[in-house]
């Protein structure tokens, strides 16, 4: 049977898995197509058409006939369209908002680019890396404040903020953060692995599935 979701992504970034993590805990099978960005697939006229920013992850939904780009939209459009993760009313999903853009603002460049550089895709020199190293440092305490203090980040169940935020703090030990420094956290990662559907940063196929 054909499915109403076709994710196209790469195995080895953080935001592909943000959104496959979104549609396995919604429990939506979906179709997975694996692009080689080494042979520049992403810019290709084809997948322009799906992602105009020439970037992975790109979401196809069946049923609208729409194609979405930028890993926090997507999250944002199956959390209404799946009803799930939304947070409650327009406080919660404008507080899981707040955290979706502070992500990227302060948490995914610092985690992302070290990680990259420890894979040897990036090569950047050791000021960087030490700005890389005491900004993700700064931004993993903010977590941490926020995680002792309660148990998801937008309210009293998880919402898109924790799953979007989990797709950057699951690569921090690649990255070379020790998440040993930071309990709050690491009980907030073990609270979300233990959702039903969870499926972890290695389990999105290397090759094309759809
Ligand atoms: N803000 C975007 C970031 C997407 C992104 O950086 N994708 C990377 C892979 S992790 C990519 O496609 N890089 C290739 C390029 O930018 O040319 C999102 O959340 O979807």
């Amino acid at each position: 049977m054909s499915k109403r979701f076709t994710l196209s992504g790469f195995w080895l970034s953080g935001p592909t898995y943000k959104v496959g993590l979104m549609l396995s805990l919604c429990g939506e099978d979906f179709a997975y197509h694996s692009l080689n960005l080494r042979a520049g697939e992403h810019k290709s006229p084809a997948f322009l058409a799906k992602n105009r920013f020439g970037q992975v992850p790109a979401l196809e939904d069946a049923k609208t006939g729409l194609s979405l780009c930028q890993s926090a939209a997507i999250l944002e459009y199956l959390a209404a369209e799946m009803g799930k993760f939304h947070g409650d009313g327009a406080a919660g999903a404008a507080r899981a908002r707040e955290w979706m853009y502070w992500d990227f603002d302060r948490l995914a460049g610092p985690i992302y680019r070290s990680r990259a550089q420890r894979l040897g895709i990036r090569a950047y020199n050791q000021p960087i890396m030490e700005m890389y190293w005491a900004e993700g440092n700064a931004a993993l305490k903010v977590l941490e404040e926020a995680l002792g203090k309660t148990d998801w980040l937008a309210g009293a169940h998880p919402t898109i903020a924790d799953i979007d935020v989990y797709g950057v703090a699951a690569y921090a030990p690649q990255a070379g953060f020790d998440l040993a420094a930071y309990p709050a956290i690491a009980a907030w990662m073990k609270r979300l692995e233990a959702l039903p559907g969870f499926i972890g940063i290695n389990d999105l196929p290397k090759a094309t599935q759809a």
